[in-house]
């Protein structure tokens, strides 16, 4: 029988990694996210007050390599989910992952490696149906004024239909995102589209970094939107109509 139980199984974890998973509709408008409601994340790990992103720990490799360019890695697995929130402090707040700081001046949840943070990051679940010219953007920012000096990468992945393997999006690459040290200015923006995404019922956008050599830094996700535009009236089926219109008029 355990051809029948280890599918199961296998359904079940899939389901409780995706606990949060609440597909945005594009359609009712566009998706944006500041942080500027520090009541969202309000619980360690608990991301049941955010629509629509989740954020992982992404403890991908028991090897703990450091320096991988996170655009390689293109798996499912995120690791357990993740946030350590109401944070204030990212020039000293050592652990790798996902965190929320809501006690900085402009709030912003942010994504550091680290031996057990191997591609931390944040997925946005969508509903593009019907749209098209579907766009994210946001502003990755240098919120670590520690000491550090890392070369932080930063990776725009996506995928269609809620399975399989992610696809790397190269536009949305950032080769380092930080600058050091004792700097926490550096704010660079991405923007990024794609045919793929049109009319897309389960599409998911993933951003992480990956565990740098030496100390990593914070590097906040922020003024995240996701726009688009109604996929329009089809222009050869709207020439079929009026031809077979003629051909109703002419049977007249
Ligand atoms: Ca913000
Ligand atoms: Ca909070
Ligand atoms: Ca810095
Ligand atoms: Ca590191």
């Amino acid at each position: 029988m355990m051809k029948t139980t280890l599918p199961l199984a296998l359904v079940a974890i899939a389901a409780v990694g995706r606990a949060d998973m609440v597909l945005f509709d594009l359609s009712a408008g566009n998706f944006s996210q500041d942080w500027s409601n520090t009541a969202m994340i309000a619980a360690n790990d608990d991301w049941s007050g955010v629509g629509s992103i989740t954020g992982f720990l992404g403890d991908t490799n028991a090897g703990s390599p450091t320096g991988v360019d996170p655009q390689t890695y293109l798996a499912p697995n995120m690791g357990v989910v993740d946030v350590i929130a109401n944070q204030a402090a990212p020039n000293s707040l050592g652990n790798g992952g996902v965190a929320e700081f809501d006690g900085i001046t402009n709030p912003v949840v942010a994504m550091q490696g680290s031996g057990s943070a191997d591609t931390p990051g944040l997925v946005l679940y969508m509903n593009a149906t019907g749209r098209t010219n579907v766009t994210i953007s946001y502003n990755v920012r240098d919120i670590d004024g520690s000491l550090d000096n890392s070369i932080q990468q930063v990776a725009l992945q996506y995928r269609v239909g809620g399975t399989g393997n992610f696809v790397n999006v190269p536009a949305g690459y950032i080769a380092d995102a930080s600058t050091g040290p004792s700097q926490a200015t550096l704010v660079t923006p991405v923007s990024a589209t794609d045919g793929a995404w049109d009319n897309a019922s389960i599409l998911e956008f993933r951003v992480i970094t990956a565990n740098a050599v030496g100390s990593d830094e914070w590097v906040g996700i922020d003024d995240i939107t996701v726009t688009s535009s109604p996929v329009p009236e089809p222009a050869t089926l709207t020439a079929f109509g009026l031809g077979l219109a003629a051909v109703l008029r002419r049977r007249r």
